[in-house]
């Protein structure tokens, strides 16, 4: 018998990115665990992972490609060949572009997928498209607000090596739930033996790990934060000589700071005045003092602001300067690859426009701008991730919008598209991530053959290139090719034999820490780091959506076994506001606001504070009644740079 193992990494939209090993037998992969050897995989995956054989495998895998026979929607298809799909696909497109140019495509990239080479990263198949001149997709989705918002205070969004954690005195575990979005980090966590505060609107998982649990108002955290600041310049706990030697502003932004006094904030974040002042007590007199923030705390109309803010208290405390000590928010700033190699938007005949991922609904039902004629899904579900599920449904459902669906199963997205192409997943294709919770380039060697006619996208898109008659060079190179473009200045050889690669992370602050941020300015802001309160008003409760245990995003919503431990959808609503609304615990209600509704159960619980509900994303809209708390969810901007709102979401909840 023929027995190997590969080296793979998990492509998942998840800070780990964990190095993977795939025993092969025969060509048929038997196995799949953690890497032992990778210093933050440590030998172990996740529940969710733990499974993605299962889903190779699956009965329901799509394995060829399909066009669409009943009216969008319906999820009726007929299986094609890929010469007839790609024929028809080149037909339309060049009918489209002769018509209404180029810009009428949009490639909407997901992030089913983080890699480089078939995944969010590298917007695989961009080349073509710049070639055809089709729209730029922007990837708001995410983490855009935080990122910038930590651009401007530090010039860099890449913070401290969260490996470092191990060394920090006291851990700030602020709207971030790693045991259950990213467990590999809670070894790190563990080791410090660090006091441990979970700042969460919700009791989570993390939270009753930790030796405190404060619960503030969602939206909050910026005043939050500026509130402990002034209890910590209060007892004169400042670092002066850090304040001097690296950061701009500090009389300007120390004013600001005396705004927020214990009393003032304890109103705006809902958090009791004695904790506030007892925490930023703790905060004067621990170094170093570490905080783990994640994306889920900027999915607010305040989001970029409160992660700008965060980034300044260890700018005041001088944290920035100590191992331990700073903030880790993502690490993918530190990566210095050549994205630019692979994009290659210099192909483009002319500058095209953007459509931003989050105004999917509102852009495809524009009537005033030039329109959005073929649409090509790559690694994404937005009828189940996108805001405004109704809009994004009608607008999908537009008989004149052609639809492409690259995917491995049938999704809610699938269902209305014209022609779905089945994608390659991770053991059947080359690839290489770097994490964004951790330092390591992780290599993905492919292990397996496809299953049934899948292709990866890279492929599919030297196939389409093809069919439309094109012959630029660039359009055809390898996948190997293409990583060793992506990968210059790194040992790609010795990434590939031993899996992963610790990169040295940048400096930060990358110059001077910048409370006063005049490029912030520049762009419109408040020169000077404040609270920015929640946009959605009114009297409903404010509707949490955040991780799930078991599903990623909305990534294996399908899989039996994981449904079965998701348990039905619920909404956790505090005893307060379920007595006042009549709702009793396991009652069914519906969940609504002007922009549409979702059925869920009851759960009464003091995991919540009173005014917050909680549920969880991820669910699949045709199992669920037909839509999902997204179908509650604003296509509305958050502060900096077109970020998503998910949180920052109000509605009414009553008995069914
Ligand atoms: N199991 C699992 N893991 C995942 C995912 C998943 O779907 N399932 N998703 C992946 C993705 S896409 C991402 S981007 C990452 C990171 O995603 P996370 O940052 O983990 O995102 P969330 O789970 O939305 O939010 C984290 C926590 O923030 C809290 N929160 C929400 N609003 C606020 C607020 O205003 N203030 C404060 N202080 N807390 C708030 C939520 O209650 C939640 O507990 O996780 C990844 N990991
Ligand atoms: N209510 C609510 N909604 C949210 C959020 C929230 O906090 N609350 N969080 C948001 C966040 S952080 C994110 S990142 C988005 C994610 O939103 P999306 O980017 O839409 O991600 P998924 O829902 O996981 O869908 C990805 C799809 O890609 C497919 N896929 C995976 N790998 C590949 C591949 O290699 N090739 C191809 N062709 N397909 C592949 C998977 O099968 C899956 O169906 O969701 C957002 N939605
Ligand atoms: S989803 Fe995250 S924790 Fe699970 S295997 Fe992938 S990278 Fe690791
Ligand atoms: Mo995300």
């Amino acid at each position: 018998m023929d027995r190997v193992k590969v080296l793979g990494a998990c492509p998942l939209d998840c800070p780990d990115a964990c190095s993977w090993v795939v025993s092969v037998e025969d060509g048929v992969a038997t196995g799949l665990r953690g890497n032992k050897d990778h210093p933050v995989t440590r030998g172990a995956l996740c529940v969710k992972v733990n499974r993605y054989l299962e889903q190779v495998g699956a009965p329901d895998r799509l394995r060829y490609p399909l066009r669409r026979v009943g009216p969008k929607g319906s999820g009726r298809f007929e299986r094609i060949s890929w010469d007839d799909a790609l024929d028809e696909i080149a037909t339309r497109l060049t009918g489209i572009i002769d018509e209404f140019g180029g810009e009428a495509i949009w490639p909407f990239h997901g992030t089913g997928s983080l890699g480089y080479l078939q995944g969010m990263e590298g917007f695989p198949g961009r080349r073509l498209f710049n070639v055809l001149g089709a729209s730029h997709h922007v990837p708001t989705i995410c983490s855009v607000a935080g990122s910038a918002g930590l651009g401007y205070t530090l010039g860099t969004a890449g913070g401290m090596d969260p490996e470092d954690l191990a060394h920090a005195k006291l851990i700030l575990l602020w709207g971030t739930n790693p045991l259950t979005s990213g467990h590999h980090l809670w070894k790190f966590v563990q080791d410090s033996g660090a006091y441990l505060v979970s700042i969460d609107p919700v009791r989570t998982r993390t939270s009753e790990r930790c030796d405190e649990h404060i619960a503030p108002l969602p939206g909050t955290d910026a005043a939050l934060a500026l509130g402990l600041l002034h209890v910590i310049v209060g007892l004169g706990a400042q670092d002066d000589e850090y304040i001097a030697e690296h950061t701009v502003g500090w009389p300007e932004f120390r004013d600001r700071i005396m705004e927020f006094t214990p009393e003032r904030t304890a109103t705006i974040t809902g958090v009791p005045r004695e904790r506030i002042t007892a925490l930023g007590e703790r905060i004067a007199r621990t170094r170093p003092t570490a905080i783990r923030a994640s994306q889920g705390m900027q999915r607010h109309a305040g989001g970029g602001m409160a992660l700008r803010v965060l980034a300044c208290l260890p700018g005041v405390t001088g944290d920035w300067a100590i191992r331990g000590g700073g903030l880790h928010y993502s690490t993918s700033g530190h990566f210095r690859l050549d994205v630019a190699a692979l994009t290659r938007d210099d192909l483009l005949p002319h500058p095209v426009r953007t459509l931003t991922m989050t105004r999917l609904g509102e852009t495809l039902l524009d009537t005033e701008n030039p329109p959005v004629k073929a649409l090509f899904v790559i690694a994404a579900n937005p009828v189940g991730s996108n805001p405004d599920q109704r809009r994004v449904i009608e607008g999908l459902s537009r008989d004149d919008l052609f639809t492409v669906v690259l995917e491995h199963f049938g999704t809610d997205t699938v269902d209305y598209a014209d022609i779905v192409l089945p994608a390659t997943m991770q053991p059947e294709h080359l690839d290489v991530i770097a994490g964004y919770g951790h330092l390591y380039l992780v290599w993905n060697e492919p292990a397996v053959r496809p299953q049934g006619e899948c292709l990866s996208t890279t492929e599919t898109f030297r196939r389409l290139a093809r069919r439309l008659g094109l012959t630029d060079p660039a359009l055809f190179d390898s996948d190997e090719d293409l990583a060793r473009q992506l990968l210059r200045g790194y040992d790609l050889d010795r990434l590939r034999a031993e899996g992963f690669l610790k990169i040295p992370p940048g400096r930060v602050p990358a110059d001077k820490l910048h409370f006063v941020s005049a490029r912030a300015e520049l762009d419109g802001h408040d020169p000077l780091p404040g609270y920015t309160p929640p946009a959605d008003h009114g009297d409903g409760l404010i509707l949490i959506s955040a991780a799930s245990h078991y599903f990623l995003n909305t990534t294996f919503g399908a899989n039996p076994e994981l449904r079965r431990r998701a348990g039905e959808s619920t909404i956790t609503l505090h005893p307060a506001d379920a007595a006042a609304r009549g709702i009793t615990d396991g009652a069914p209600v519906e969940v609504s606001n002007a922009r549409g509704s979702f059925e869920a159960v009851a759960e009464v619980s003091e995991q919540v504070r009173p005014g917050v509900a909680a549920t969880t994303k991820g669910r699949w809209a045709k199992f669920t009644g037909g839509a999902t708390v997204n179908a509650t969810i604003a296509e509305r901007d958050a502060d900096y740079a077109g970020g998503a709102v998910f949180h920052d979401n109000r509605v009414q909840v009553r008995t069914r």
